[in-house]
């Protein structure tokens, strides 16, 4: 791993177009569940790829929305680890350095990240179903996130929540996200795939790399030639793609190639 490590570091020092693709993995020590983790608690009696579908909000809203909740609350009670202020430290040593993520959650943004592109929306821009698709406000604080929150501050998973109405128009209010089966945001996959296309150096930081068409973005970055940096502490479907493949998780990788990159003395 050193010699990779050190290879790595030699790469982000000399790159000068690069890209940081991001999945739930770096969530993950910030204790928010990965995507396909067992659900906790009275989730467990679902898959998330199921619930996460226009279907299942049509059929059940109540459920859904407080799956979200669950989720937001689960967030906003997480701090960034030293994967996501790794990335920010990236953003400030290399100009124009590009986030893509592919999460939900504000880690990369409560880190410092500038400017983070959100291929899959965000848990925190609630809108309505209505045809104004209207941006939507969470409750008052008094009520913030799922009722009934526990002394720890955690929400009761597995509550059903009735989603707000539309102030603007009475239709229900939706998460902010990008469910299966929906289009992604045109701006967002359109950054992400140029910058990709652009790149000398990507990587590709705890995702899976199975969800489409967000998977297809490591992808264009290797038919552009740029190298690419793996770190996630399981197999891949990216491994055969990677120029270096570092096992390990996103908090303690990611810090130590920044660390190599550019050791204390050479810190401006
Ligand atoms: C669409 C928001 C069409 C919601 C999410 C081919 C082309 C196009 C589409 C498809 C296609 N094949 C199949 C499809 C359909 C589908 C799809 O890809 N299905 C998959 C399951 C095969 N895609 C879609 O439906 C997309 N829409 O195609 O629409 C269309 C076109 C035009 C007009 C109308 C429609 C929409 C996909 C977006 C779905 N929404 N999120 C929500 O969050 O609730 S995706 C969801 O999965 C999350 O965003 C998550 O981030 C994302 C990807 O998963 P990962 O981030 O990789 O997370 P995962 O849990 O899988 O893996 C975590 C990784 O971290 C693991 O590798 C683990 O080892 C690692 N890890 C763990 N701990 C650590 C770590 N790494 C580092 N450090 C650690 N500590």
């Amino acid at each position: 791993m050193d010699t990779d490590l050190q290879q790595a570091a030699g790469l982000l020092r000399t790159a000068r177009r690069v890209v940081v693709f991001t999945g739930a993995g770096i969530s993950a020590e910030s204790g928010v569940p990965t995507f396909r983790d067992d659900l906790t608690g009275l989730w467990s009696r679902f898959n998330a790829e199921h619930l996460a579908t226009p279907e299942a909000f049509h059929a059940d809203p109540d459920l859904v929305w407080g799956w979200y909740e669950w989720r937001r609350s689960r967030v906003r009670h997480a701090e960034p680890n030293p994967g996501h202020l790794a990335v920010t430290a990236i953003t400030r040593r290399v100009p124009g350095a590009v986030v893509v993520t592919q999460n939900v959650d504000d880690l990369h943004e409560r880190a410092g990240s500038p400017e983070v592109t959100h291929l899959h929306g965000s848990l925190f821009a609630p809108r309505c179903v209505g045809d104004g698709a209207h941006p939507a406000t969470f409750p008052d604080a008094t009520q913030n996130v799922a009722h009934d929150e526990s002394p720890s501050g955690e929400p009761a998973d597995g509550r059903r929540i009735p989603p707000p109405l539309c102030v603007s128009c009475g239709a229900l209010v939706r998460p902010g996200v990008v469910w299966f089966g929906e289009e992604l945001p045109g701006s967002a996959l359109t950054t992400a795939a140029e910058s990709a296309a652009a790149s000398d150096l990507f990587l590709t930081v705890g995702t899976s790399g199975m969800v489409y068409p967000a998977a297809e973005i490591p992808r264009i970055a290797v038919r552009a030639g740029a190298a690419v940096i793996q770190v996630n502490p399981q197999p891949t479907q990216l491994d055969l793609f990677c120029t270096i493949n570092l096992l390990g998780t996103a908090a303690h990788v990611l810090p130590a190639i920044v660390a190599a990159a550019w050791p204390p003395s050479t810190r401006g």
